[in-house]
């Protein structure tokens, strides 16, 4: 019952801890059934002699067994893996000129928040490295009710339309007739699919760029993808879309690393998510907004309306407008990050839709989804659902009712109950839709605006540095090269032709297949363009202006700091213990977190003659769980050669592009491995607690890897 009485408000503010709710109510807490009876034994069931047979009539038992054998609702349809955290969002500037909404009106409130990161395409417990969209969807706990901001950490969709919702999922998830594969999109159904869905071609450069692999759910940017409308007090409407920028940078892994983080710790990010904030590293993101005014409706050669479309940068600037702080762990993940619940249709007043038709049909489909997975449209009453506004309505019963109506009025208009609740007018802050025209024949179609599908996929290609560009390639070849169905890898190449014919000679050369020269015409496959006789264009638009904003490693917000980035130290008996002291500490005090690894845990000795404790011994520590690695100096570092597990740490270090740096002896172990050549990304010193190293391996690590390496392995 505990966490009921805690409110949204209170996880906001990190009030009470369970270590201090517990040892408040520690005395007197016995343990009871469901109805407060106090429980004897909680080790043996009823039995009839001490090796006879269980009693039915043990309504102990059959009252723990009923509850644990329905302890799992059905997971999430998508989005079934996320990892949630509590904080809070300040604004910097009141934002009235375009919208009415307090909380983006009031720079002294700090409005509570909950947010749930997610895969897309995986069960609930499959891995979170996995190459795939993360879902970032952000719950404000307004005063004047809930605001969902349910976004993705990728600016656009794979689909124009909500009718090809169902099909995209079924074919990107486990195929159905043998559940294989996982959480993998490698596979012939998605990319059968895709092959005769032109429309997702900008979607796939994002997902087989490094977006889709992050290095940690910190360090992701976000976006509410669709165009929504801020509405002011003046009912006066501009277009906005919303953007997350990290503070941490935005960062992705190796492929191959990302494969054997999978293996060595499926929970990667969940883990870094919670560790980061139980040690008050609070991660940080900036909301921003590009605002485009309605009369710009229709000046850019893309529809707003479009979600495989964004608005570059370069065009419609992002302007910075509060931020948002995650600082408190869920006390119960059933409780909070599973049954939280989503929709892009909890909006407050100053925030509106647009017909953006992949938008309007998710706006159907979240409630429906909650009434399946929670079974009841009294999930708003699940605390972590519970909006902080006052909230009173006529709408009664239901399976799982916690409200306990009272009085005999559940109807209005009426007079026995006073009026009450009244309806509020606009001026009271009562929500009303913004008043666009509308005035049209009802058709099944779509725009002829939203038929470019490869001029902003050439975009993103083009805003590439070749690094990021040879990530897609790779990218595209692995999972084209799982496709068992040669026609798709065909129809694949033809597409890829279509946005950059260089892109899809590199694919097809590691295919083994030729791009076709006459690829067949997609659109004809499905939907059905064709058949209204829209000329859809074939080529990506050739004037095309990269932006810088659509890449990792140009991107100009990109942070250089390497605050809470976990660096490997391997150790043995005999290390020299200033080696390790004075890296240590330059790199805490850059944030950054050093993790002693040796052969054994406990105590190794330093060749001073000091203890050192361990924290990770080499058969539990992998290089792909670390940013970086440091070898320091000491007599006894020259046996670290002959331990294999050390030799496959710096070879994967290595290959995944990770900043090593080595002192004294440690030096050696890297300048004799022969699979290591040197290059700017390795950073040697002869001398011992060498402070021009510690200084060259923070600036290096900022830079987070020295992917220039790959051109050599
Ligand atoms: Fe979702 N989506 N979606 N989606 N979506 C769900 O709702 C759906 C789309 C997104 O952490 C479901 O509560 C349809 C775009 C996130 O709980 C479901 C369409 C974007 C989450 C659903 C879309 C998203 C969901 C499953 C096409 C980025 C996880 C469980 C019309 C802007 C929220 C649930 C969380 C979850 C439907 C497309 C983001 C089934 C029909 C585009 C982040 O209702």
């Amino acid at each position: 019952m505990k966490n009921s009485k805690k409110t949204n408000q209170d996880n906001a503010d990190g009030k009470q801890s369970d270590l201090e709710f517990n040892k408040s109510h520690a005395e007197n807490e016995f343990l009871t059934t469901n109805q407060g009876v106090k429980i004897n034994d909680n080790n043996n069931s009823l039995k009839s002699g001490e090796r006879g047979p269980s009693l039915l009539e043990d309504f102990i038992l059959r009252e723990k067994i009923t509850h644990f054998d329905h302890e799992r609702i059905p997971e999430r349809i998508v989005h079934a893996r996320g990892s949630g955290a509590h904080g809070y969002f300040e604004l910097y500037e009141p934002m009235g000129k375009y919208t009415k909404a307090g909380f983006l009106n009031d720079t002294s409130i700090k409005t509570p928040v909950f947010v749930r990161f997610s895969t897309v395409a995986g069960s609930r417990g499959s891995t979170d490295l996995a190459r795939d969209v993360r879902g970032f969807a952000v719950k404000f706990y307004t005063q004047e009710g809930v605001f969902d901001l349910v976004g993705n950490n990728m600016p656009v969709f794979f689909i124009q339309d909500a009718m090809k919702f169902p099909d995209l999922i079924h074919a990107v998830k486990a195929e159905p007739h043998n559940e294989i594969p996982q959480a993998a999109s490698a596979h012939d159904t998605f990319w059968d699919f895709i092959s005769l869905m032109p429309e997702s071609m900008h979607m796939i450069m994002w997902v087989m760029s490094d977006r889709a692999i992050p290095r940690s759910l910190r360090m992701m940017e976000g976006f509410g993808v669709h165009t929504f409308r801020f509405v002011n007090d003046k009912n006066e409407a501009h277009f906005v879309k919303f953007h997350w920028k990290p503070k941490l940078g935005t960062h992705g892994v190796a492929w191959d690393e990302a494969q054997k983080i999978s293996g060595k710790n499926s929970d990667f990010h969940k883990q870094d998510l919670w560790e980061a904030i139980e040690e008050g590293n609070f991660p940080e993101w900036e909301l921003g907004v590009q605002i485009i005014p309605e009369s710009d409706e229709h000046k850019y050669d893309f529809d707003l309306l479009d979600p495989t479309k964004l608005i570059p940068e370069e065009l419609v600037p992002v302007t910075i407008i509060g931020k948002m702080v995650l600082n408190k762990n869920p006390d119960n993940f059933f409780a909070e990050t599973e049954q939280v619940a989503f929709h892009p249709g909890h909006i407050v007043p100053g925030i509106d839709f647009t017909n953006d038709p992949l938008l309007q049909g998710r706006l159907f489909s979240y409630t429906d989804t909650q009434l399946s997975r929670l079974g009841s449209p009294n999930f708003h009453e699940i605390p972590i659902n519970r909006t902080i506004a006052p909230m009173h309505n006529h709408q009664r019963d239901g399976h799982m009712r916690q409200e306990i109506a009272v009085g005999k009025v559940s109807y209005h208009p009426n007079s026995l109950g006073g009026g009450c609740p009244f309806q509020a007018k606009m001026d009271q802050g009562g929500f009303t839709s913004f008043n666009e025209r509308v005035d049209a024949h009802k058709v099944r179609e779509r725009s002829k605006s939203f038929s470019d599908h490869f001029s902003q996929a050439a975009l993103f290609y083009n805003s590439q540095t070749p690094i990021e560009q040879d990530h897609i390639v790779s990218a595209l070849s692995f999972e084209l090269g799982k496709v068992e169905t040669v026609a798709i890898r065909e129809r694949m190449l033809g597409l890829l032709n279509q946005v950059d014919a260089n892109l899809a000679a590199k694919v097809a050369k590691n295919l083994g297949i030729p791009v076709p020269k006459n690829p067949e015409k997609p659109m004809n496959h499905g939907v059905g363009a064709d058949d209204k006789g829209n000329q859809e264009p074939s080529k990506a638009n050739q004037n095309i202006v990269p932006s810088d904003a659509l890449s990792m490693l140009k991107n100009p917000t990109i942070s250089n700091t390497i605050a809470t980035r976990q660096i490997a130290f391997l150790c043995n008996e005999g290390v020299n213990a200033d080696s390790v002291k004075v890296m240590k500490t330059a790199l805490k005090n850059a944030g950054a977190k050093a993790v002693i690894i040796a052969p054994h845990l406990g105590t190794i000795v330093s060749e001073e003659g000091t203890e050192i404790p361990v924290e990770q011994t080499y058969k539990i520590a992998a290089s792909v769980l670390f940013d970086g690695v440091f070898i320091p100096s000491g007599k006894g570092i020259a046996d670290l050669s002959k331990i294999k597990e050390v030799k496959e740490f710096l070879n994967d270090s290595y290959h995944h592009c990770k900043f090593i740096a080595a002192e004294g002896e440690g030096a050696k172990i890297i300048k004799n491995n022969s699979d290591i050549k040197e290059d700017p990304g390795i950073l040697l010193s002869e001398n011992h607690s060498d402070k021009n190293l510690n200084v060259s391996f923070i600036k290096a690590l900022g830079r987070h890897r020295f992917w220039e390496r790959e051109k050599n392995i």
